[in-house]
């Protein structure tokens, strides 16, 4: 007997932070939607006995205003999580593929985000047929063959989120789609998710003005959010935009404790100091005590990553000196990298990264949790 998608789990109770969170930012427009084709794809795999990884993908965006025309960003093209996504199809698992839309997809992020556009991979006659070019046709082929498996398999379901709030709306309601899963389902947390945002009761309606003349007078006439009690978040004071965030709430408390108490959970942790990459990871574990924290440094993040683990190990995972040769595909980040190198190496650190976890996964599935010894 096991629980059909989406029942909710009898022994959990909201904390006051999710409550609160989840009253005051509004539910989006297509989690519905989502939550639909989650549960379709989640029973059939359940059925199947198939395990589900949850990739999430990407960063997410803080808007300024309610009719978004500013928003704060980050650098992440969503390489990890769709190169990661590939690998988890590989190693048999089916894969939820949370991502920020237009960042790089499963399979198609060969041909796209390129300095190649894809037209330069084909070639033909004006009004012959259009094929792909002989140094493509290799790869090309491999790829659509891998693409075409999961298609038919139905192994991949693609879900887009585009704000900090869609992303934790959608992960909740994944992670409660996901129960009947139990020890099968993965959380492989690559997003970068903002620390900060705007939450909705401080956000302005409309595009901040810069020109003094239309300028909002911070403090003179109390503006409709001031009048709610709180202060917008951003406002202009005399020539300069003031900008004051609000802590995300800390969703990996949430999920580990109350939304996937059964699941493999996964996150990572990004730093630019290598001297605080190690402790920031061990922090990260100790604080919200789940199973591993993948530590990676910007510059370095495509050849090595730190393995730290619940039972306190560490190890550094690296692509070999002769294997992080540039490829010639000349992939970009889509210009979020401001213009810095940051093309493939040849081999990709992912391939590494997911059997290991897959394989401290099956670990956990055949001897039970290693958080709790005795069941
Ligand atoms: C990562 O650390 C990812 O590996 C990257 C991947 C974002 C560096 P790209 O998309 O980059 O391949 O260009 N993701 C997690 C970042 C994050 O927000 N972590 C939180 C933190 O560091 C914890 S969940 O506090």
């Amino acid at each position: 007997m096991h629980r059909t998608a989406g029942e909710p789990d009898a022994h959990y109770t909201p904390t006051d932070i999710e409550m609160e969170y989840f009253a005051a930012n509004p539910k989006p427009g297509d989690l519905d939607r989502h939550s639909t084709l989650a549960r379709t794809f989640i029973e059939h795999h359940v059925e199947h006995k198939r395990r589900v990884a949850l990739v999430t993908s990407g960063g997410t965006t803080v808007p300024l205003e309610n009719q978004t025309v500013r928003f704060i960003d980050n650098f992440s093209a969503g390489t990890r999580g769709a190169t990661s996504a590939e690998y988890f199809l590989e190693n048999g698992y089916a894969v939820i593929f949370l991502h920020r839309q237009f960042s790089l997809l499963p399979y198609s992020r060969h041909y796209s985000h390129s300095t190649n556009c894809f037209l330069d991979y084909m070639t033909g006659t004006e009004d012959g047929p259009v094929v792909v070019q002989n140094d493509y046709q290799q790869q090309m082929a491999s790829v659509l063959r891998r693409y075409r498996k999961a298609k038919k398999e139905n192994t991949l379901l693609l879900l887009p989120f585009v704000t900090v709030n869609e992303y934790l709306w959608n992960l909740r309601e994944l992670a409660m789609l996901m129960h009947p899963l139990g020890a099968n389902a993965l959380f492989y947390l690559a997003a970068a998710v903002s620390d900060f945002f705007v939450p909705a009761e401080r956000m302005v309606e409309h595009k901040i003005q810069s020109g003094e003349e239309f300028a909002q007078p911070n403090g003179d006439v109390p503006s409709e959010e001031e009048q709610r009690g709180r202060k917008p978040a951003a406002h202009m004071d005399g020539k300069s935009l003031m900008i004051d965030l609000d802590p995300v709430p800390k969703f990996l408390k949430l999920l580990v404790d109350g939304w996937a108490p059964q699941a493999m959970i996964i996150s990572f942790k990004l730093e630019t100091d290598p001297n605080l990459l190690a402790s920031k990871a061990k922090g990260a574990l100790k604080k919200y005590a789940h199973h591993l924290v993948i530590g990676n440094l910007l510059n370095t993040r495509k050849w090595e990553v730190l393995f730290v683990s619940a039972d306190g190990a560490e190890k550094w995972i690296r692509v070999p000196a002769n294997r992080r040769a540039k490829s010639v595909t000349g992939r970009t980040d889509n210009g979020r990298t401001g213009g810095k190198d940051d093309r493939e190496p040849a081999l990709e650190i992912e391939s590494l990264i997911v059997p290991e976890v897959a394989s401290q996964h099956s670990h956990m599935i055949e001897h039970g949790d290693p958080r709790r010894p005795n069941g």
